[in-house]
């Protein structure tokens, strides 16, 4: 039986109803066959576990951690207090204020305590900004984002030739 592989990605989130958003940072992650682990992790209601899993994030091998929330979306920051590692917040829109309140309370971390936050909703572009930080030490996957950026743009060349013809 073949181990798996040790994760180098933590994606957590306040909910599994964030579940539905924050997939989308695993399915980039997979495409570049990133090793990651998700779970729930609440800010609000469980937060000795919350402080715990930021704290030994690094020590377990993790190189970045992608946290995402709605609301009062404390999580991205609070890990980010507690950890040496990049985080990068996923404003998770919920019914109301259009995710406008994850956002700003995701973005506006003070000085020092830096969160790399993604669009609302934008949780793809978080899978994808682990895979560069990861690639800057590691030219195999680097070679594999640029082919990927290369395929973005052979898309958007296409799309500009049918819109001419
Ligand atoms: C936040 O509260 C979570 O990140 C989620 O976006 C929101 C709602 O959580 P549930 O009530 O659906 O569990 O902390």
């Amino acid at each position: 039986m073949s181990e798996r592989p040790a994760p180098r990605v933590g994606i957590v989130m306040g909910s599994d109803s964030d579940w539905p958003v924050m997939e989308a940072a695993a399915k980039a992650l997979a495409e570049f066959d990133v090793a990651h682990e998700a779970d729930v992790v609440s800010a609000h209601r469980m937060p000795a576990e919350m402080l715990a899993y930021g704290e030994q994030a690094a020590g377990r091998g993790l190189s970045v951690i992608i946290a995402g929330a709605g609301g009062a979306a404390h999580l991205p920051g609070m890990l980010a207090a507690v950890t040496p590692l990049p985080v990068i917040g996923v404003p998770v829109p919920l019914k109301y204020l259009d995710g406008m309140d994850s956002l700003l309370s995701i973005v506006q971390m003070p000085a020092g305590v830096p969160v790399a936050t993604v669009a609302v909703g934008g949780a793809r572009n978080a899978g994808l900004l682990a895979v560069r930080i990861l690639a800057a030490t590691d030219p195999a996957l680097q070679q594999r984002m640029l082919d990927f950026q290369a395929e973005l743009k052979a898309t958007a060349q296409a799309k500009g030739e049918r819109v001419r013809n």
